[in-house]
């Protein structure tokens, strides 16, 4: 398989170093939206220009893409990108380090990234788009929507819920069975002991919304 990787930054540098060690496709080329970049090379991948090439990449024999925009926060524009090149054609490429460990009792989408050491276990449900980060673990029966971020380090407890494009930060603990909405944002070290509302960013242990949290750190 030949895919082409969206984005030439820090977050590629891992997927495509994932892509590599799995021998399951080869990276031919790199898009990216930083026109200084182009012409240049990202682990011996050429950058060759931006994604307004993702046609002529499709009718070069390429079939496959991963986003390799990562995102500490807003998971918006890897949705966005992603969206743009399945409409192009393109099909969401499932990348799994070697070293990670996925049950085969466990379902990941097209496009999911799944870098060293992350663990997803029996009866998880991983959607399309999503990033399982280095040493990152999604526990048996999670349910983890669309275009989520589950950051390096961080821990999903049983049947934890995440809604589409939120973003759970490093080094994250989230209790089992805790559903976290749409888009909601989990701080780095946050322990999640209760459900976190769509679109309301979490911090500290215990996780709190950041306005409380932050009202009380001062007063
Ligand atoms: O729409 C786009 C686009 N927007 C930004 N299309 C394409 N093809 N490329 C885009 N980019 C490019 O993504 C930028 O020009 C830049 O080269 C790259 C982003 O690189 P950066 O190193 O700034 O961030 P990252 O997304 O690779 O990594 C972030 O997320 C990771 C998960 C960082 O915060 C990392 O530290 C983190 N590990």
């Amino acid at each position: 398989m030949r895919c082409v990787v969206l984005g030439g930054g820090g977050h590629a540098r891992v997927v495509i170093d994932a892509i590599q060690a799995s021998g399951e496709a080869t990276t031919v080329a790199i898009l990216d939206a930083d026109r200084s970049r182009w012409g240049t090379e990202l682990q011996g991948v050429p950058i060759t220009g931006g994604d307004d090439q993702l046609a002529a990449v499709l009718a070069s024999g390429v079939t496959h893409f991963v986003v390799g925009i990562g995102s500490v926060r807003d998971t918006g524009p890897r949705r966005r990108l992603f969206e743009r090149a399945s409409a192009c054609g393109l099909t969401a490429l499932l990348v799994r380090h070697p070293s990670a460990v996925s049950s085969p009792w466990a379902r990941m989408g097209g496009g999911s990234v799944l870098l060293a050491n992350a663990v997803v276990n029996a009866g998880a449900t991983v959607g399309e788009n999503v990033i399982v980060n280095t040493g990152a673990i999604v526990e048996h029966d999670c349910l983890i929507g669309d275009h989520v971020h589950i950051a390096t380090g961080a821990r999903l407890a049983s049947g934890v819920r995440v809604g589409m494009g939120a973003h759970v930060g490093a080094g994250a603990v989230v209790r089992q069975q805790i559903v976290i909405g749409e888009e909601a944002v989990v701080g780095a070290g946050a322990v999640v002991v209760r459900d976190v509302a769509p679109r309301t960013v979490v911090v500290g242990v215990p996780a709190r919304p950041l306005e409380i949290w932050a009202g009380r750190s001062i007063g």
